[in-house]
Parts: structure tokens; sequence; C-alpha cells
């Protein structure tokens, strides 16, 4: 079933389904929970996260667009701050799938002069796939960057590793210096890094909760990894002190210049969460 419910003054479509449960805030157009039947929470929400319209919650997957980071005002764009509405949902074999739009309006011209269609689709089953797909409806080219900033629910981030990022990357520790790591990745401090050659699949090893989340991207150009560690979560008022220990963010991220789309045209950034043991 797919009901929408108001929840601490926000509207949340909630998806249940034998093959999963989830739900998403039309505030960002934002994944708060997913969880595939007899599996733990694979989607991290802080416990502190505040629903309010005026900033982006934290955890879940937020919508990062049209730009990542601080390229522009405000930080990660505005699509993460904005009010999304729903065009379809629908059942298939698989699960339960759910698509909302989002389109340019006087207050988002007035952030970003561009006119644009974004659509953002969840299939909901026993995996996870979220594709947003932006289209130019202006008559002049625009670029975008951006993210689905996903954040994943871990057993224990010191336990946690990571593998299949690829060796390159840009440190937002370092001013983005360019760096070269190890196959793997452990976490021992504040990590902030943009792979910039990452494999199509990104795999999160979780032994306190004996799985692996595999992380499938696609229309991107780099997987961007983030664990604020200790100091930064007691800095941020929507963070407990401790909660980054369990969590842990891999991004299907399309960083840089981004993507250039002239009148017409679409872009799908793609990724696709599934869970092995
Ligand atoms: O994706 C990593 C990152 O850009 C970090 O630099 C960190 O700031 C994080 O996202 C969260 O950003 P936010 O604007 O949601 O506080």
């Amino acid at each position: 079933a797919v009901t929408v419910c108001e929840f601490q003054g926000i509207k949340i479509i909630r998806v249940i389904h034998e093959t999963a449960e989830a739900g998403i805030s039309l505030h960002g157009g934002h994944l708060i929970w997913y969880k595939p039947a007899d599996e733990d929470d694979v989607i991290w929400l802080s416990e502190k996260a505040e629903f309010d319209t005026s900033k982006a919650i934290r955890g879940g997957v937020p919508v990062c667009w049209p730009w990542f980071g601080k390229a522009g005002t405000p930080s990660h764009g505005f699509a993460r701050n904005s009010q999304w509405s729903l065009k379809e949902h629908r059942e298939n074999e698989y699960g339960v799938i759910v698509a909302l739009e989002l389109e340019d309006s006087e207050a988002t011209r007035e952030i970003w002069p561009h006119k644009f269609h974004n659509q953002l689709t969840f299939e909901f089953g026993p995996q996870l796939k979220v594709s947003l797909t932006s289209t130019n409806t202006d008559d002049a080219d625009w670029s975008f960057s951006g993210a689905l900033h996903s954040y994943f629910h871990v057993g224990d981030i010191k336990d946690v590793v990571i593998t299949d990022m690829g060796q390159s990357y840009l440190d937002n520790i370092q001013n983005g210096k360019a760096c070269q790591g190890d196959e793997k990745l452990t976490f021992t401090q504040e990590t902030d890094r943009v792979y910039t050659q990452p494999q199509d699949t990104v795999t999160i090893s979780d032994s306190k909760l004996s799985r692996k989340i595999l992380v499938t991207n696609e229309g991107h150009n780099a997987a961007v990894i983030w664990n604020p560690w200790q100091e930064l979560s007691i800095s941020m008022a929507d963070m407990a002190d401790n909660s980054f220990e369990t969590m842990v963010c891999v991004e299907s991220t399309i960083h840089g210049e981004g993507v250039t789309l002239v009148p017409g045209e679409s872009h799908t950034l793609t990724t696709h969460i599934a869970v092995s043991k």
C-alpha cells in the first residue's frame, strides 16, 4: 500500500509491501527510510533529524542538485529543500514504484536561472533503485552536477571496509588535494573523499551486521564517501554526538564541471542498492 501521511508538519509517502517498507518526504524528494523484509534498516536516518522545511533532512537519500557541495549557494543545491510532487505510484511483480517530480518555479529561477524538469523514481523491493532524470526544458543549454547522497546504516564504522571505490581521490579534508589510496578503505577519522575512478559497484562490508551493501551507480563520474567522525558530529545540531558510528555515505555523484544538456535533452543519475550476506 502507498499512503500519504503528515509527520511533524511534513508530508511523507509511506510504502508498505511484502518485499519492503519505505518512507519518502515530499520536502526534498527525500527517501528517509528503506527496509527490505527480514533485513535491518539499510538507510540511516539521524535520530536528531529535523523535519523543518527550511533545511535538508539529516540522513536518508538527499537529492543534491543542480550542484554538488559548495559549487553554489545553498550548499548541495536547492532540490533537497524543495517541495516535490507525487507523480505516480504503482506495483509491479518486483515491488512498488513511486515517482516524484520537481519543475522550475519563480523560487528556483531566483537561485538558478534555468527551466528544468526532474523526475525522481524509486523502485522498492528486495533491492532499492533510485533514479533522477533531469531534462532541459529551457531554450538554451545548461550544466549541472549533484549527487544521490545516500546515508547507509552500518553496525559500527570502525569495522566497516569499503572496496571497489578505486584508488584516486580528491581529499576534501585537504582542500581537494589529489591523492592515491589503498584498495580498501577503513575509517579511523573524519573522511570526505571524491573517488574519481570508482568501479560501477562499490561494496560496503559490514562485519558487525554480517552483511554487505552493494551500491551500483550509473550516470555518475565519481563516488563520494563521507563519515564526519566525532568532532564534526558534535558540531552538527541534527546529529547525535556518537551517531557517526552507525553511518557512512556512499554517493552516486556528478562532480566538477558536470553534465551539459541541450534543450530537450535528459540525463539520468542512478543508485541501485542491494544487500547480500
Ligand atoms: O558529501 C560529503 C559532503 O559534501 C561533506 O563535505 C559534508 O559536508 C556532507 O556532504 C554533508 O553536507 P550537508 O550540507 O548536508 O551538511
